[in-house]
């Protein structure tokens, strides 16, 4: 990898939901380690901030600094229930407490910003950036199929025409001919751009093209076809993922609920794996009925779950700590939970992190997406990687939930998964290396936008 004494300050803006602010400190941490006398600061709200800021450790990166920015909350807001509204006030207040942050990161550290990382949903850091003339690098979170559907948004509409029929295939995109108009994202799927999400999204796609780099959370070989169209539509695209695999990596979680012991009393691949990572819940039916399934298939399992434990069947969670036969458990360590050799499924909501856990993990998934990109990137794990099922009828039934977990964990076809899901898993570890994909373009990166010896030509 190659090094280069640059003394400039990058400011990070962060969009603080979901799991967002994770892969964005990871980006920058890597940035970081090649370009050592960069000054990094780091822009979200506070609560975002300090649990992120103690659950990294980021010990020996003196040079990223968080910065809290203004939530846009009114004084007397109480919050409603609708995970949208937060969303809704922060995006009103932007890009305006962005950059009240950064004026004031730029008289603490005493030097101009000179480049603008943020998520790719903020779409307004293009504007911004374009102001200060500094390169922008936006950073999407998702994999290489839902970006190429964001950016080909106007094409879509075209095609699908105002009645957006559901069934319609997608097979005038290059490499969807699998997909139909039903995985799409809503905003993009129909005419109601409602939504502050679904206007933030169409509004991204519009300014990406601007982008001095567009950067991205996953590996070129996963999706060689849609990465070739993607470089067509961006000035420069850049692979720097799996994040979670690319150097500085974190430290192991020591405090892990007791999983990994328990997890080393079974058999290979023999435990599923269940999360629905940080916002999705499965409704108290869909609940009940994975519960059922897994008790009466007698499947072992660990279970991260955050929801009302009156959902499950009566006296289930008392048998299953009695029997031993499965965990409960409130937040589990679940990249370490992935690579354990144990764990034979992954119970998914098809969240994009998971997604590359699963694969570094070689874990085979049971897919029950809920909404944004977790439907298309069900279909490509499903119809196009072959590394996962869909759920029956795309909501869990004990019947259903019983015969896609026998599929996953003793079927010849749960064999072959695994053995797919193993060589995405090796172009994984390949990329990262010194020589992989990943590292070239995170030293293109380094090396032409963030220490640029002079503009570059498309400023
Ligand atoms: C949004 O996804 P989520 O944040 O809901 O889900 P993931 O992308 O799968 O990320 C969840 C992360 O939380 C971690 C897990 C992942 O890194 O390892 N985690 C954990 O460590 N322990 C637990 O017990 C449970 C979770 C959005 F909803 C998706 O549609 C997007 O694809 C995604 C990325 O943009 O963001």
């Amino acid at each position: 990898m190659s090094h280069k004494s640059c003394s400039q300050h990058v400011a990070v803006l962060v969009f603080p939901f979901a799991s967002h602010p994770s892969p964005l400190l990871l980006f920058v941490r890597m940035i970081s380690a090649v370009a050592p006398d960069v000054k990094f600061s780091f822009f979200s709200l506070a609560k975002s901030n300090s649990s992120l800021f103690t659950k990294c450790n980021i010990k020996g990166f003196d040079n990223i600094k968080p910065y809290d920015v203004w939530d846009g909350l009114p004084e007397s807001y109480v919050f409603s229930g609708n995970p949208l509204e937060p969303i809704d006030f922060f995006l009103k207040a932007a890009p305006g407490s962005f950059k009240k942050g950064i004026a004031e990161a730029e008289a603490e550290i005493g030097h101009k910003v000179g480049c603008l990382i943020s998520d790719a949903f903020l779409w307004f850091a293009c504007d911004m950036a374009e102001e200060m003339q500094i390169p922008w690098v936006p950073l999407w979170t998702s994999g290489q199929r839902p970006l190429f559907i964001h950016v080909a948004n106007d094409v879509i509409k075209e095609k699908l025409g105002a009645s957006g029929d559901k069934d319609q295939t997608l097979e005038f995109l290059p490499g969807f001919s699998a997909f139909l108009a039903s995985d799409l994202p809503g905003g993009i799927s129909t005419e109601n751009l409602g939504s502050p999400i679904a206007v933030m999204m169409h509004k991204m796609g519009l300014k990406l093209p601007r982008a001095t780099a567009v950067a991205i959370n996953s590996f070129q070989d996963l999706d060689l076809e849609v990465a070739f169209e993607l470089k067509k539509k961006f000035h420069k695209f850049l692979h720097v993922g799996p994040l979670t695999l690319t150097p500085p990596l974190l430290p192991k979680i020591s405090e892990d609920n007791g999983c990994l012991e328990w997890l080393g009393n079974h058999k290979p691949a023999s435990v599923a794996y269940i999360s629905f990572g940080t916002v999705a819940a499965l409704p108290p039916h869909e609940l009940a009925a994975l519960a059922e399934a897994l008790e009466e298939g007698g499947f072992p399992f660990i279970w991260s779950f955050r929801g009302n434990e009156k959902d499950f069947p009566e006296g289930f969670l008392e048998r299953t700590k009695q029997n031993g036969n499965g965990k409960v458990v409130p937040w589990a360590s679940q990249t370490q939970i992935l690579n354990n050799a144990c764990v034979g499924v992954f119970v998914t909501h098809c969240g994009w992190n998971s997604i590359l856990e699963s694969i570094t993990g070689g874990v085979p998934m049971i897919c029950r997406p809920f909404k944004a990109d977790q439907p298309l990137n069900m279909r490509t794990l499903e119809a196009v990687w072959k590394i996962g099922v869909g759920v029956e009828g795309g909501v869990v039934t004990k019947s259903g939930a019983m015969k896609a977990l026998q599929l996953c964990l003793s079927s010849k076809e749960g064999k072959e998964m695994r053995e797919r899901i193993s060589v995405f898993k090796e172009f994984a570890e390949e990329a990262v290396k010194s020589y992989g994909r990943t590292t070239e373009d995170l030293n293109t990166l380094v090396n032409e936008i963030i220490c640029r010896p002079s503009k570059p030509k498309w400023l």
